[in-house]
């Protein structure tokens, strides 16, 4: 759920006001003006019809609409009757469950004063009472409104007998509450953004049916491949780290901070070969690696050496540590299970202006419409330019090009972010899933003689006809 209301919102909205096609306009919102009662009246008041519209971080989204204004507000609260008035539900936990409590014949819709934020209700029995006064934003981003909602919930509407908590999850801390003006007249439709990636529609449906999948998705039986070596490259603060922070956070449900990431340093905060795996969530072996920089590259035999499984986990990949085949610690013998079976490559997305698999990072940096709603990453042309930019640049197909939000800010878990990684990681486990399926068909037709990456180069394109 974004922080503000969709086209399908307003016409469920509309349908409940019931006197055909209205237009609102955003009077008032208080990650933009402040949650400060003095400046709701400023924008609010004697402005005929509103809507006030509260969301939370669970993703339900409420309020409640009056037909009549707030009156100019006074010291001592004002009640004011309001027939067509009601509360409502548009979602409820993520879940669209859209519920209309009109206001009960006679009784009291509204009450104003100017210390109080939007009141539904009367003063003395006040049904959604929204908050007082000036409230500060919280480090975690919401607003604690010192309102009530759950002691005189169903006075003067009728509620069905609901409960509150079944409306605003049994807390006032919000994102955001925005008044809207409620005027009548035909609201212009924004052209439908078309989208350029098909993927099922976002939501907790599409997230589990993808944690399902990438749970499923196994290295071929009999490789002796317990799970799928992806190798991380990218250049110094791409990502690379915050992506497998961002995986572990996926799966653990909430902000994992395994690999330490770095700032603006001027050398790779990642200095080993670091292995993350996941446990039976998904089976894949990250490997996160030092970033590279034009006065500090990766030496390719170096890079070769761990694409063939040469290197031991946690190595120092210092330029001046570089491995020999002489060190004792040099693996003379990698197995298929040592081996890199898909190179991903990082992109800073906020930084790529020309453009094997990559990871383009830093999508809300570089798109200010995902930035709001990582589900829009799809509908943005920015991003389908960049991704286009990139393929071409790396000679890749488009699928091979995945964007992603690493966690950053974030103290918590967000259902698109995790949607959007994903979508990445099974893809990459797709590649990974093909690369073993063609080692297999090489193996088994050398009977037991190993196959190892020269030998597969020339043949892969052959094994699926096989
Ligand atoms: N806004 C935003 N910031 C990001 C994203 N991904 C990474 N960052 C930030 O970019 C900086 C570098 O991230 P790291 O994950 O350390 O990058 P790295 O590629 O591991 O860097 P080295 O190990 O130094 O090569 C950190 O400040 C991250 O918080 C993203 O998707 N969005
Ligand atoms: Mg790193």
């Amino acid at each position: 759920m974004g922080k503000s209301l969709t086209e399908k919102d307003f016409d469920q909205v509309e349908s409940w006001i019931g006197t055909g096609t209205k237009t609102f306009n955003l009077l008032y919102s208080i990650t933009r003006d402040g949650c400060d009662s003095s400046v709701f009246h400023e924008k609010c008041d004697n402005k005929g019809p509103t809507l006030t519209v509260l969301y939370n971080k669970e993703g339900s989204v409420y309020g409640g609409y009056t037909s009549v204004s707030w009156p100019t507000s006074k010291r001592k609260p004002l009640d004011q009757t309001d027939n067509s008035g009601f509360l409502y539900q548009l979602y409820f936990s993520g879940l669209n469950t859209p519920k209309k409590y009109s206001v009960k014949s006679g009784h009291t819709a509204i009450c104003s004063a100017s210390y109080l934020g939007p009141v539904f209700g009367s003063a003395s029995a006040h049904d959604v009472y929204t908050f007082s006064h000036e409230i500060q934003k919280s480090s975690s981003g919401e607003y604690n409104l010192d309102g009530n909602m759950h002691t005189h919930f169903g006075c003067n509407y009728d509620t069905a007998g609901i409960s509150s908590k079944e409306v605003n999850n049994g807390h006032l801390r919000v994102t955001e509450l925005g008044v809207y003006a409620v005027k009548d007249g035909q609201r212009k439709t924004p052209p439908l953004p078309t989208q350029w990636r098909k993927t099922s529609e976002f939501g907790s449906k599409m997230l589990m049916s993808l944690k399902e999948e990438v749970k499923g998705i196994q290295p071929p039986e009999g490789l002796d491949v317990p799970h799928f070596n992806i190798l991380l490259l990218g250049t110094l603060g791409s990502g690379k780290s915050s992506f497998c922070n961002l995986v572990a956070s996926v799966f653990r449900g909430r902000i994992s901070h395994r690999a330490r990431v770095g700032g603006d340093a001027q050398t790779s905060t990642t200095t080993q070969l670091t292995p993350y795996t996941f446990g039976d969530k998904a089976s894949i072996q990250l490997y996160d690696t030092r970033g590279v920089a034009e006065s500090d590259t990766l030496d390719l035999l170096q890079c070769n050496f761990i694409l063939d499984g040469h290197v031991p986990d946690f190595h120092d990949m210092s330029p001046t540590h570089l491995l020999k085949c002489s060190d004792a610690e040099f693996r003379t013998t990698p197995t298929l299970k040592n081996e890199t079976h898909c190179a991903v490559l990082v992109l800073d997305g906020s930084t790529v202006e020309i453009p094997q698999a990559a990871l383009i990072t830093k999508i809300d940096k570089f798109c200010e419409k995902s930035a709001e709603n990582i589900s829009n990453t799809f509908l943005s042309p920015a991003v389908k330019d960049l991704v286009d930019n990139v393929a071409d640049l790396l000679q890749l197909p488009r699928n091979s090009i995945l964007p992603v939000k690493n966690y950053e800010e974030e103290l918590e878990i967000d259902e698109n972010i995790n949607i959007l990684a994903l979508l990445a990681i099974r893809q990459i486990m797709f590649f990974a899933e093909d690369y073993l399926g063609n080692m297999k068909v090489k193996q088994s037709r050398r009977g037991k003689g190993k196959a190892n990456r020269g030998q597969v180069d020339g043949d892969v394109l052959g094994s699926d006809t096989a």
